[in-house]
């Protein structure tokens, strides 16, 4: 017997995923469960790595495979890539792995969750509680703004999209859409109609981006796209936070060119508590937690062990970025 595989992962998981990770191979580990690992200790690693279990937060770049002559597989916990340079990747034959599918109703949940909280100003309402706020009642004390039978227009109709569509329905909202491609099928099954961009932004009364970050869609929402939507619309981000330009929603929160903002996610992560989106009270801020509960995350980590222990053994991985390496 050849021996072990080395796998590194970049945050400190679970034991019940370490161990599985040590059943086909050596681990090493970097021992913190929120602070992302330093990138002169991810080279080192990647310099003897068959495999890494990675991170959003983690570059895998060029570089980084110039001095990783074994490895094999880069199995990223998370549905998106944008941290991953995947051209460099397939060149060398390495396979990019992520988590598909089994995030999907997770994200949408907390999607829709964040879209409700801003209209119904569910976080201005718990301060005001818990502050002891609460001594007396007006008729429009913290009255919020309708969901049902109003218009959400989703930017990036995905699997996550479709997810929050079926959601939304529920709630008898109108749903429009706007993708690179058209999702007849979506259109069908579900009754959302499509939009061109600078429709949608203007018909909309909540606007919700999960549009992944491409070079296509890098800064797509700047101060003439908040200008355009409704002075009543909120804009909701689960996507990526540079696919907006902060500094312009920023603005145009200050310009009450919309009515607020639901986001789990920003331009640079993590952001600090002075955060100039945070003094605006009509803005929900969430920490990136789209796939955050304990069912998905835990099955996010097992679906990444699988992809690294089949890429290892020379199997087809589950759910991969750049099939064409098997080509
Ligand atoms: C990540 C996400 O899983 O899947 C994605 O692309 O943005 C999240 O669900 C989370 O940020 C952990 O990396």
């Amino acid at each position: 017997m050849g021996q072990k595989p080395y796998v590194y992962i970049t945050r400190k998981l679970p034991a019940k995923i370490i161990r599985n990770v040590e059943s086909f191979a050596n681990v090493g580990m970097w021992e913190s469960k929120n602070r992302p690992v330093p990138r002169s200790i991810l080279l080192e690693e990647a310099k003897k790595a068959d495999g890494l279990f990675t991170m959003l937060s983690d570059p895998i770049d060029e570089q980084l495979y110039r001095i990783a002559p074994k490895l094999k597989v880069v199995a990223n916990l998370a549905v998106g890539y944008d941290n991953i340079d995947i051209q460099g990747a397939t060149n060398r034959g390495i396979a990019v792995c992520h988590t598909p599918d089994i995030l999907t109703e997770t994200t949408a949940d907390l999607a829709f969750s964040l879209l409700l909280t801003v209209a119904r100003r569910l976080g201005e309402a718990m301060d005001y509680v818990k502050e002891g706020k609460w001594n007396s009642w007006s008729p429009l004390l913290l009255a919020g703004t309708d969901v049902h039978h109003k218009t959400l227009g989703i930017v990036g109709m995905g699997k996550i999209g479709e997810a929050v569509a079926r959601r939304a329905l529920g709630f008898q909202m109108k749903v429009i859409y706007h993708n690179r491609n058209r999702k007849w099928d979506s259109e069908k099954q579900l009754s959302v109609e499509y939009r061109p961009f600078s429709t949608l932004i203007e018909e909309a009364d909540y606007v919700l981006c999960l549009t992944p970050l491409t070079e296509e869609t890098k800064h797509l929402f700047s101060y003439d796209v908040f200008k355009k939507m409704k002075k009543t619309a909120y804009f909701i981000n689960a996507g990526r936070g540079q696919v907006v330009v902060e500094k312009d929603l920023i603005r145009a929160l200050q310009d009450q060119e919309i009515a607020g903002a639901g986001l789990d996610v920003f331009e640079k992560e993590p952001i600090d508590g002075d955060h100039p989106l945070l003094k605006f009270p009509n803005v929900v801020a969430l920490p990136h937690i789209g796939s955050a509960s304990v069912e998905t995350r835990m099955a996010m980590m097992e679906r990444s062990v699988e992809n690294i222990r089949r890429v290892l053994i020379g199997e087809k991985p589950i759910s991969m970025v750049n099939e064409e390496i098997y080509q």
